[in-house]
């Protein structure tokens, strides 16, 4: 590897002079100096000096398959050979794209059987949002185009995706967000519950503020509500289970349109191979990306319902939408062998039946009575914890995101990935873990808590 030749400060140095990262403050950056992770086999990942480090979150939610599998890289080597790209316009396609296609309207939530392919998920949102108002437009309706989605919503980070989402400190830098998408509150209720409020009473509360901008903005006006089952990088903010019945059930009421972002939710980390089967959501369009490749290849794929692929087809004539690396022969490849692996060996069961349950059971047992934790919760293979300085009143440390900065430094120091979103600790591991690397992980998590804890009370 071209990187044996240079010394972890070379690299760091070459880093600072020309690399600039996505969300990076670079001044701070290039002050600490790079981690650099250069190999990764199974559960781990391994930095430059070869120290091991438990991935808590399979890359950046998306190594469901886990590292070092063999097969992903022959199914790509294999493809390089034979035809490393063509393009999916003028008429054209190549067999993995269509083949996969075909796998994966297999997989998909009923009447989800079209797809359209991008290289990320932002870009998926990016079409997704273009068809839904494209659709309402070829329905004679192009008023109807407003798109309700939720603060703290994450759905990627092109001007679309920024927009969609729900991240103040992102749309602080948007200089003109795209017009016409609203925000309401999202599911939170560790944040937003009423005292006494029961946590099926806060999901129809949080729901019918969906509802509410809908009545607002009159029906006539709005095309769609996009949603992550489960809000992720926002911080795993797992719904109640009334919150997406009634989600649904709004939408139906004033024929709105259901966009569901599944980019971290998708590929068996819920323990189907959707969020929507396991909630049993009936989306209009459907995102995925990530675990559809495993990461191995940047690839997403939008699922089509049969609603808004038909009006697409019949009436469209042209979309004049499409990537270059559209349905790209390599990627198609790998998430065709990606699937298989998750699949042949059976580790969407695994996360339903074994492992989810018993992530959420081991870190609750461990951690939910410390001194720290407001709340501990879980949904297949996703966690998160809630720091906090008193846990009765839930009171948060000053400086908000600094006491989640404390303990995910101590929890990589200790050998364990995880990340923090705020002063929420967030857990997306691999799929392959099993319960051993769940003990594991929990130890090192309960012992960067005591570690963080004696810095937070100290200062
Ligand atoms: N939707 C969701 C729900 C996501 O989590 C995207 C869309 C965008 O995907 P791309 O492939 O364009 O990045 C994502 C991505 C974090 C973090 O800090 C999360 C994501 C990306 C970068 C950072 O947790 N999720």
């Amino acid at each position: 590897m071209a990187y044996r030749n240079f010394s972890l400060e070379q690299l760091q140095a070459i880093d600072a002079a020309h690399h600039l990262h996505p969300f990076t403050d670079h001044k701070d950056l290039r002050q600490a100096g790079t981690r650099m992770i250069a190999r990764a086999e199974g559960a781990f990942v391994y930095d430059v000096d070869g120290n091991e480090i438990l991935d808590g979150m399979a890359g950046l939610w998306c190594v469901n398959v886990g590292y070092g599998r063999k097969e992903l890289a022959d199914a790509a080597y294999q493809q390089l050979q034979e035809l490393p790209y063509y393009n999916s316009f003028f008429r054209c396609s190549t067999p993995t794209p269509t083949l996969l296609s075909r796998r994966l309207a297999a997989i998909a939530p009923e009447g989800m059987s079209q797809i359209f392919y991008g290289s990320s998920g932002s870009e998926a949102n990016d079409t997704a949002l273009r068809l839904v108002r494209h659709y309402w437009a070829l329905e004679g309706k192009p008023e109807k185009n407003l798109i309700v989605s939720r603060r703290m919503a994450y759905h990627g980070s092109t001007i679309a995706g920024t927009s969609l989402g729900g991240m103040p400190a992102m749309h602080g830098q948007l200089h003109g967000a795209v017009p016409g998408i609203i925000h309401v509150m999202p599911p939170y209720a560790f944040e937003h519950a009423l005292a006494g409020e029961s946590d099926h009473d806060f999901g129809i509360r949080a729901a019918r503020a969906v509802e509410a901008a809908i009545l607002e903005a009159g029906a006539d006006k709005v095309a769609a509500f996009i949603g992550e089952p489960i809000q992720g990088a926002g911080g795993v903010k797992i719904p109640p289970a009334s919150y997406w019945p009634e989600i649904q059930r709004i939408c139906e009421k004033y024929d709105v349109l259901l966009m569901l972002d599944e980019v971290i939710t998708g590929y068996g980390r819920t323990g189907e191979w959707f969020a929507a089967q396991s909630m049993g959501i009936r989306p209009d369009t459907m995102t995925t990306a990530k675990g559809l490749t495993s990461g191995y290849q940047p690839l997403s794929a939008l699922f089509v319902g049969d609603r808004v692929a038909a009006t697409l087809v019949d009436k469209g004539g042209e979309f004049y939408h499409g990537y270059t690396y559209s349905g790209h022969p390599v990627a198609c490849a790998v998430a065709l062998a990606n699937l298989d692996i998750i699949e042949g060996e059976g580790l969407i069961e695994r996360v339903r039946e074994e492992t989810g349950p018993y992530l959420r059971k081991a870190l609750s047992e461990a951690v939910s009575g410390h001194a720290l934790v407001g709340e501990v919760r879980g949904y297949g293979m996703l966690a998160a914890v809630e720091i906090v300085k008193d846990r009765q009143t839930r009171e948060r440390f000053a400086n908000p995101g600094s006491a989640g900065t404390v303990v995910r430094d101590h929890a990589v120091a200790g050998g364990l990935m995880v990340r923090a979103t705020g002063d929420t600790m967030i857990m997306s591991p691999p799929l392959i873990w099993t319960r051993e690397i769940v003990d594991m992980a929990v130890e090192r998590f309960s012992r960067a808590l005591d570690a963080a804890e004696k810095d937070l009370r100290r200062d």
